[in-house]
């Protein structure tokens, strides 16, 4: 059993499709440990995209992420990692398979509606970013029996 991070992005939660998004990942049988709001500030941008910092785009991928708040959440599940990542589709919304969140919701790489943690290792890393400990819920879901 592996646990996953994923943002909605800003878009998301303007365009109202947040209901749509969770309920395609509940859909999958995944399980939701972790929902919550979140307006992200300076700090955990420049930590969560470091690696993009050198880039041109990287100061209008801030203000996309603070134009509106995003919701965080914990999902657990078999290879919730890869799996989260196969939902999701490839980055540039042109390039992902039809059937994936970012082909069905996106149109340009700029706004891309949703992110995945990449790896187990990045999503460990990545929920500890986003959720106090506290804030992931232990519970016994009536599917972990038949999943
Ligand atoms: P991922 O979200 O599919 O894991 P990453 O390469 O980790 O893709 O990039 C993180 C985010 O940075 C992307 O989801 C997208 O919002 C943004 N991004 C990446 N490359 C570009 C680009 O070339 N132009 C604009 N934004 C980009
Ligand atoms: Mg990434």
């Amino acid at each position: 059993m592996q646990t996953t991070l994923i943002l909605l992005k800003p878009d998301t939660i303007q365009r109202g499709l947040i209901g749509e998004i969770v309920a395609r990942i509940e859909r999958k049988w995944l399980k939701i440990v972790g929902l919550k709001m979140m307006q992200l500030n300076d700090a955990i941008i420049n930590e969560h995209y470091d690696f993009l910092m050198s880039k041109p785009f990287f100061p209008m991928l801030k203000a996309y992420m603070q134009s509106a708040p995003v919701v965080a959440l914990a999902v657990s599940g078999n290879d919730a990692v890869k799996t989260i990542r196969t939902l999701t589709g490839a980055t540039n919304p042109a390039e992902a398979l039809p059937g994936t969140i970012r082909w069905d919701y996106a149109l340009t790489i700029d706004a891309n509606i949703i992110h995945a943690s990449d790896s187990p290792e990045t999503a460990e890393k990545e929920l500890k970013r986003f959720f106090k400990e506290w804030e992931i819920c232990e519970f016994e879901k009536i599917t972990d029996k038949v999943v």
